[in-house]
Formats: C-alpha cells, structure tokens, sequence
C-alpha cells in the first residue's frame, strides 16, 4: 500500500481529494512520471506504460517556503514547482515514481539539481540551438531516456511500443488542436479562458483516450451551437493573440479580465496552447529521429535563435485574423522578455497594436493590470 504524506490531514479538502485519487492509482500499481515541459518526449513515457504528470505549478502558496532556498528575484513557476516539493503539497510530485527535468532556462536546470535532493530528478541535456550537431546530440538524450525508463522500471520498450505511443499522442495532438483552432472561427465560438483551463483540467487524467473523449464532445458541441446561433454574424469585438510564458497561474488576471472588457481571446501562442500541437511526431521515419526532429522544433523562447516562433505568430495572426497581440511573461524569465522585443516587431509589422504585461502569481498588481488592459482594448476598437 503506498503511504500518504504525514501532515495529509492538515491539507484542504480540494487537496486531500488530489492526495486519495493519485494514491488510487499508484495502489492500482500504475507508473507516474512527472514532468515540467513540453520538450519531454511523453511517447517514451507512454511506452514504457506510465503516466506523464505536468507538475508546472500556477499557486503562490508555495512560493514562501521556496524562497527559504531559491533567491526571489527568479520565475513564479520556478518557485512555485520547487515550493509544492519542498512542502510535500502536490498530490502530484509525492506520488511521482521520479522527475524527468531538462535544460531549458538556467532557472529551471539549476533548480531541478536541487528538486534531485527531494526526489530522484533525470535532467535531458537539451541543445539551445537547432542544427545537425544539436539533432544528433539530442536524439542521443532520447536514447539515453529510453533506457533510463527501462532500467528505472525493469522493463523492456521496443520499438513497436514507440511507435504506438506515438500514434496515440499524434491523436491527441489533433484533437487538441482541432479545439483550440475553434478560435479561428468569428464570432468567437468559444472563450479563451474556457479553452485553457478545459486543456489544464485535463492535465491529471491518465487516460489520454478520455481526455480525447472530452474535449471532442466539447468541441462538436461549441461548433453545433455556433452554426445553428452564429454563423454568418461577425462580431466586431477584438480578437487577441496569446503569446509568451505558460499562462496558467495569471490567467485570472488577464485573459479572464480583456474577455470581460470586451476582447476575444481566441489564439495561443504559448506551450499550453498550440506551440507543441502544431508539429507530429513523423509516423514515417526511425523513431529515434523522429521524436527529436519533433521536439527541437518546439518554438520555445530558449532556442537561440528562434526565428520559426516569429514565423509561426506571423501565420497566427493571418489564420485567427487577430487585431491584437498580448504578450504575458512571467516575471524574472529573461528568454521570454528578451525574445519580446521580436514579437512586438512582428505586431509592427502586422499594423496591430502590442502589449507586453510582466507579472507573477500574486494578485498585488491586478489594478493596474486592468486599466493596462482597458487601454489596449480601446485602441483595438478605435
Ligand atoms: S517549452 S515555455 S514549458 S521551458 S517561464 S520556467 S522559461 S523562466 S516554462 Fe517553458 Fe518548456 Fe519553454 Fe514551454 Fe523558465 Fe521562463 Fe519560467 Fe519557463
């Protein structure tokens, strides 16, 4: 029987309900890895018959006991991820069998050699830059995490196990993306704030055939309304392009608040948004070669140069006819805010106004985030 932590009776109930359905299924003997970006390769994950759980965390609580270690001037998500471990809090880290981390930015990487003394941490080495040599290098990892799964969990993956998971994740990549291009669409079918927390409650659910379920019968049931009530009426409200840092944790007081004041938010650029669905695992070639060529093409503000990510905003705001680009960077993630400086240049280029909000976790500066996000939205209708 797998143990639950010591202080679980002190935890909310919310919590404790998180704490008794992971404990089910670990009792059930199901593997559980947990993860922190999206340039794991889950199809290893998956064909190594486990489960991939998102431990990004979006919840100041945490973030105190995390500043007792880490300095405070680094990223919400950082602390906030370190914070849930260091304070055992997170259903999802205590009954992870390990952590796959990786090299992303400096923040992350430092921090996972220090999650490693709270529970095992396997770090990816990956290449900050695309070409032949980062290929080879990375596709190396791929191999070298392919083992490392199967000596974690004494087992055998082969080639024909990849090759399924990547189907299944292919799917699931289709259907992710078939919901969220339901932005494209005008009159918006759909907020920006239910397509995002609809993708993040999704997060915990092993089952990628029922989180398949879900969000296609949403998405036929949003399309069927929109024919039969609003096909044919364009509406004149702003539509908003996403882009930037994961969202989660300040979404409340942004996305939340421009749909209020009258905006569509009906694209994202960001990674729980688009940026990983757009690109499949190639089903044709090596596995190995595929999943690398896949996954170094995540268009990630670590990539130096990340030119496919300008490209890729470019096609966006043509294809969701987007009159506004909102840039939301989590404070103190320097890629982000540097590799703003292009987006902007792409919204200039486009004749759409820009706005880039840096904030974190804490609900100090939403006053001033709304009369930010007034403005922006006047200009729009101008
Ligand atoms: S692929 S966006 S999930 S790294 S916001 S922790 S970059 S300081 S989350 Fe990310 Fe992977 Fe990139 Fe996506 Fe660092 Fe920036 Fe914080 Fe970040």
């Amino acid at each position: 029987m797998v143990q639950l932590p010591k202080n679980f009776e002190t935890y909310a109930e919310a919590r404790k309900t998180g704490f008794l359905n992971m404990k089910k299924l670990k009792d059930e003997g199901r593997r559980v890895v947990g993860m922190f970006c999206s340039f794991v390769p889950t199809e290893l994950v998956e064909a190594a018959d486990a489960t991939t759980v998102t431990l990004c965390a979006t919840s100041e609580e945490p973030i105190p006991a995390a500043e007792t270690k880490l300095p405070r001037n680094l990223c919400p998500l950082i602390k906030a991820s370190y914070g849930f471990a260091l304070t055992d809090t997170c259903p999802y880290f205590y009954f992870s069998d390990f952590i796959v981390g990786e090299t992303t930015c400096d923040g992350k990487k430092k921090m996972f050699e220090m999650m490693n003394e709270i529970k095992e941490t396997y770090v990816m080495q990956l290449p900050s830059y695309r070409n032949d040599m980062a290929l080879k290098a990375w596709e190396h990892e791929i191999e070298a995490f392919w083992k490392k799964l199967e000596d974690f969990y004494h087992i055998t993956i082969t080639e024909e196990d990849v090759k399924k998971a990547i189907r299944l994740k292919n799917r699931e990549r289709d259907v992710m993306l078939r919901f969220l291009e339901l932005g494209k669409l005008n009159p918006a079918p759909i907020s920006g704030y239910e397509l995002g927390t609809r993708l993040d409650s999704l997060g915990f659910n092993p089952d990628i055939e029922a989180r398949c379920r879900i969000i296609e019968e949403r998405t036929a049931e949003v399309l069927k309304d929109w024919e039969e009530n609003y096909k044919g009426k364009p509406s004149r409200r702003p539509r908003i392009l996403v882009t930037g840092c994961p969202n989660s944790g300040v979404r409340e007081k942004t996305i939340k608040v421009i749909e209020e004041l009258g905006a569509d938010v009906v694209a994202f650029d960001c990674c729980n948004g688009t940026r990983e669905k757009v690109e499949k695992v190639d089903e044709n070639l090596p596995v190995v070669e595929a999943l690398a060529k896949k996954y170094l093409n995540i268009n990630c503000s670590i990539m130096s140069p990340n030119t496919n990510r300008m490209d890729y905003i470019r096609e966006m705001i043509d294809d969701y006819a987007v009159d506004g680009v909102l840039e939301l960077i989590l404070t103190a993630c320097h890629t982000y805010s540097i590799e703003s400086h292009y987006v902007k240049k792409v919204a200039d280029e486009k004749g759409i106004p820009y706005l880039k909000i840096e904030t974190d976790y804490s609900t100090a500066d939403s006053g001033q985030i709304n009369t930010r996000l007034e403005a922006f939205v006047e200009t729009m209708e101008q």
